[in-house]
């Protein structure tokens, strides 16, 4: 049997992550699956059909992510597909924010970001892999409550357009959510009122979309929203 294919995923222990791991599993990656709660990370490894790891991940601190890194290239050699997903959200009017949870909203959802990139970076190029970055569908808009998490998710938007005009070899993707069913921002799966938000699986397949595409074409953005909900631009 060839290898398989090796896919890494921060952010993997719930919510979008956990749904990104189980496409990848069904598309015949093994795995790499960082976060910050291993006893989690491990349920959802449990629950795939794939060659996994899991490694706890602080991705707000380079020797965490260097790590990561190395446990999983010391298992599989390679990495074709990096998901940047690891993300938190806080949101209150401008004037509410303390400096740390504004600093902590950058340090995860951008500077976390870079850092994974950067980490992954020469495993990627060398199999001309796929990053897909999981911005929101706010990496283009704002609204009140929203400035500091719509801050992080537009860096994220140019970080991945600067990451692809650097690395023609790679395929970066922005991949946009909407509003959807996770435990984000302090909420939990399935609470009420969120019966017309996004399923995390339902995302997950726009990543099944992209991993099927011939490679011919670049990817660059997809967006969803709740086709439930009014359409916001
Ligand atoms: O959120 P949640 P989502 N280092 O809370 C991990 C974006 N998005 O799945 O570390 C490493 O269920 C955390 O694990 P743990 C959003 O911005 C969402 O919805 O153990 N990992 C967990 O696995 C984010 O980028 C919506 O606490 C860290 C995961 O991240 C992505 O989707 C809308 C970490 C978060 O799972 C996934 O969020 C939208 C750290 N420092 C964009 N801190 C939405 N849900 O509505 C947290 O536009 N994690």
């Amino acid at each position: 049997m060839p290898n398989p294919k090796v896919a890494v995923v921060t952010g993997a222990s719930r919510g979008l992550g956990a749904a990104f791991a189980r496409v990848l599993a069904e598309e015949g990656y093994a795995l790499a699956l960082g976060a910050r709660t291993l006893s989690d990370l491990e349920r959802v490894a449990a629950s795939l059909d794939a060659p996994s790891l899991t490694h706890p991940l602080d991705v707000t601190v380079p020797g965490s992510v260097d790590a990561f890194r190395e446990v999983t290239l010391a298992r599989f050699g390679r990495v074709d597909a990096l998901i940047v997903n690891a993300g938190i959200g806080l949101f209150k009017p401008l004037e509410a924010f303390t400096p740390q949870e504004f600093e902590q909203l950058f340090a995860v959802n951008v500077t976390g970001a870079w850092l994974t990139v950067r980490a992954f970076l020469e495993p990627l190029k060398a199999a001309r892999g796929l990053v897909v970055m999981v911005s929101s569908d706010v990496s283009t808009r704002v609204f009140p409550t929203g400035g500091p998490y719509c801050a992080t998710k537009f860096a994220l938007r140019a970080l991945a357009r600067t990451l692809q005009l650097e690395h023609p070899e790679l395929r970066v993707l922005e991949l946009r959510p909407g509003a959807t069913d996770t435990y984000f921002a302090g909420s939990e799966e399935g609470a009420s009122g969120k019966e017309a938000y996004l399923k995390a699986a339902t995302v997950a397949e726009a990543l099944r979309f992209a991993l099927r595409l011939p490679q011919d074409a670049r990817l660059e953005e997809l967006a969803l929203r709740p086709a439930a909900l009014e359409p916001v631009y």
